[in-house]
């Protein structure tokens, strides 16, 4: 297939309020979305979009490489078979040193151009045994008295795992774990993020205070990762690896006692191909994986959808991010209902992005 044209576009998107993301206070969310053009006409959409505080690149050197790839990708053939995630997306554009956003918003335009030239839903050209429906993880933030309310809705609108920020004082995160835990009153299974925020002895204080009934594990528990099979030792609570996935491969990640379960963020971790090659190292050694947003719009949360849609088990995604924005790219607003998005009848054509959102750079 042809790419006949290569256009981009920059928006700034509105959180609903201003949000706390690791420390640094945002009001909103400021990509690029990129627009691919096969000779038969046919578009694909990607975003690219990295995240202050947790990517490499900001959106300056984004912007110039993307610059880049509108100048040496217009006129070239897509390799064929490369939706299969194989390692031709490597092949083809090893040698560009793309930033992780970068390949993340290349191969999603890619793909989604792919999927729209056959006619069906992403997650179908990638894998033969996706599902159209994927969980999503209700997420939890704030104050006690927040983050209680919000469990109470979730709970109603039909979400079977949650999603709860910690981390700081641990009295006070207990007694958050334990209320939450009250109202989900074993219905509902909860996950905790503590963001690498607790030195051994709190983690461990922490673990034994909670009322772990239906806490199934914690994200990044410990400053130091080291730690956590003495972490597991101790409270018997799984954890699950995010950020340290940034600094760490196979098979370093599945030796590590207590670790269950692996967190993948595609637009931090070298995009789509590289996060399903982790993907299936994770599976083959029996943790289990949760694609997770990084704050990509609705527009990107889809083609993430799309990607944990692509196993067989019915693996929760960590995509509620959703939630925070006042305006969307995509017009029709990507709803988790159940606690499930549906992707089988979403496709991303020009009719579906708003375009009066986005700015074109000529
Ligand atoms: O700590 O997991 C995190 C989003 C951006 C950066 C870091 C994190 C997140 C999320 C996404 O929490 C939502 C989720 O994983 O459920
Ligand atoms: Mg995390």
């Amino acid at each position: 297939m042809k790419l006949t044209a290569f256009r981009f576009y920059r928006y700034a998107l509105p959180f609903k309020r201003p949000l706390d993301i690791h420390g640094i206070e945002v009001s909103r969310r400021e990509g690029l979305m990129i627009r691919l053009t096969s000779s038969d006409g046919v578009d694909g959409f990607g975003e690219i979009v990295p995240l202050a505080g947790w990517s490499k690149e900001n959106l300056k050197e984004a912007y110039d490489q993307i610059q880049f790839l509108k100048s040496n990708l217009t006129g070239e053939h897509i390799p064929g078979g490369i939706e299969r995630l194989d390692g031709k997306f490597e092949s083809w554009l090893e040698g560009m040193q793309l930033s992780s956003s970068v390949r993340f918003g290349l191969e999603m335009a890619v793909l989604n151009l792919i999927a729209n030239s056959n006619n069906v839903p992403l997650f179908r050209v990638i894998s033969d045994v996706g599902r159209g429906q994927v969980r999503i993880n209700g997420l939890l933030q704030g104050t006690r008295y927040d983050v209680v309310r919000e469990a109470i809705k979730l709970k109603e609108d039909g979400f079977k795992t949650l999603k709860l920020k910690v981390g700081g004082a641990v009295e006070g995160n207990i007694d958050k774990v334990n209320a939450v835990s009250e109202v989900l009153a074993g219905e509902v299974l909860l996950h905790l993020d503590a963001n690498r925020s607790w030195d051994i002895e709190d983690a461990i204080k922490f673990g034994k205070g909670i009322d772990c009934g239906c806490v199934t594990y914690i994200e990044e528990p410990l400053k130091d990762i080291r730690q956590i099979p003495e972490f597991y030792k101790e409270t018997l609570i799984p954890a699950a690896l995010d950020e340290s996935l940034l600094e760490m491969t196979f098979p370093d990640i599945q030796s590590i006692e207590g670790v269950d379960v692996v967190v993948v963020k595609p637009t931090l971790l070298g995009g789509i191909e590289k996060s399903w090659e982790i993907i299936q190292q994770a599976r083959a050694v029996g943790l289990q994986t949760v694609v997770s947003s990084a704050f990509e719009s609705g527009l990107g949360l889809l083609t993430l959808a799309n990607l944990a849609g692509c196993t067989s088990r019915d693996d929760e995604a960590g995509l509620d991010t959703v939630k925070y924005f006042r305006q969307d790219l995509l017009k029709e607003k990507l709803v988790i209902q159940n606690g499930k998005i549906d992707v089988s009848q979403r496709l991303v054509r020009e009719d579906d992005i708003n375009f009066g959102l986005l700015e074109e750079v000529k």
